[in-house]
């Protein structure tokens, strides 16, 4: 219905993208994948087995499946027990020793990202709790839906330069009916934002997810920095919901620097399978998530030669089945930066 609307819009994104716009690029792999993989190659050199290195290193360093990491554990989480009951989201990081970390290294503007997600990939949310002088991390918090959640500390303890993700999972009863798994979701509807993803996603090397942010057919050519990039994507593999990553890298927006209409990532999916995308933009002071599912297509070596990150696919985005408009929790704290 709206395919020649849509293929303009491709076209001027085309324009767009490689006449002027600021790139930031973010790394799907986190680094310490990189650093694993990197170490796998050159031990699996000496060994002559590389393929089979490689893929062990990369599985067993998959962040955000594990409560413990680096010598690091996650607390008990408290949090509310009942649906639409306001309370408090709290938790704590403990060392080895069981004494909980009040030293942090602040990563994109903040020293703990916190990501709370239902199994189902619905309910997602990108907040940042306040810690206490103890190391008890909270902020307000109500559930909206049950379910069983996921949630994801994403953190860099202040002795450490590598970064950390640590899991765990709530149960918050009531009457659940899980949002049904769908086929890819290219193109999503937050509030007043229609935002198209385009790009593959590889399996192993890396490619370009590009997004691209219309608002009545008009291309956004506004959007604001937000936590040090013009927009933050993380991705979850399908499920068991490792997170694969949070912040773009790259240069980091002058205070007052307007970007659009397109952000684009460097990505790369360990395994094949679908993944769960949330990508978090700023337009007007306010921060909306729009939210992807993308399954792997090939290898890196398939698209290498799809140097264009703007390639039409050959079918029309599907329609965004769910998508989000989120006015709590994400602009907390900013001022102090
Ligand atoms: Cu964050």
């Amino acid at each position: 219905m709206k395919t020649s609307l849509r293929l303009s819009l491709y076209g001027a994104g085309l324009v767009a993208v490689f006449g002027l716009a600021f790139v930031a690029a973010g790394v799907l792999v986190p680094q310490s994948v990189v650093a694993e993989r990197a170490a796998a190659t050159e031990d699996a050199h000496d060994a002559h087995s590389t393929a089979s290195a490689e893929e062990g290193a990369a599985e067993t360093a998959l962040p955000g499946l594990s409560m413990s990491q680096g010598g690091y554990q996650l607390s008990e989480v408290s949090a509310p027990e009942a649906l639409d009951e306001d309370g408090t989201l709290s938790f704590s990081v403990r060392d080895a020793d069981g004494v909980a970390l009040t030293e942090y290294t602040e990563e994109h503007e903040k020293d703990l990202h916190l990501i709370v997600v239902r199994a189902d990939g619905s309910e997602f949310r990108h907040v940042h709790p306040e810690i206490d002088d103890a190391g008890t991390w909270s902020l307000p918090w109500t559930w909206a839906e049950a379910g069983t959640y996921r949630i994801f500390a994403d953190f860099t303890p202040g002795d450490s330069e590598s970064g950390i993700t640590l899991t765990s999972t709530i149960n918050v009863g009531g009457e659940f009916t899980p949002v049904p798994a769908s086929d890819d979701v290219r193109e999503a509807t937050t509030g007043d934002y229609v935002v198209t993803l385009t790009g593959d996603l590889p399996v192993g090397g890396s490619s370009t997810l590009a997004l691209e942010v219309t608002k009545d057919g008009e291309e956004v050519t506004t959007l604001e920095p937000y936590l040090g990039a013009f927009g933050h994507l993380v991705a979850l593999r399908d499920g068991d919901l490792a997170y694969l990553h949070v912040h773009p890298e790259g240069a980091e927006p002058e205070p007052g620097q307007l970007s659009g209409p397109a952000v684009d990532f460097a990505t790369e999916a360990p395994t094949a399978g679908r993944y769960l995308l949330y990508f978090d933009f700023k337009v007007d002071g306010k921060v909306h998530t729009a939210e992807f599912v993308l399954s792997t297509a090939g290898t890196a070596e398939d698209s290498a030669d799809t140097s264009s990150t703007h390639t039409t696919t050959d079918e029309a985005p599907a329609e965004a089945p769910a998508t989000t408009t989120t006015d709590d929790g994400h602009d907390d704290g900013e001022s102090g930066h």
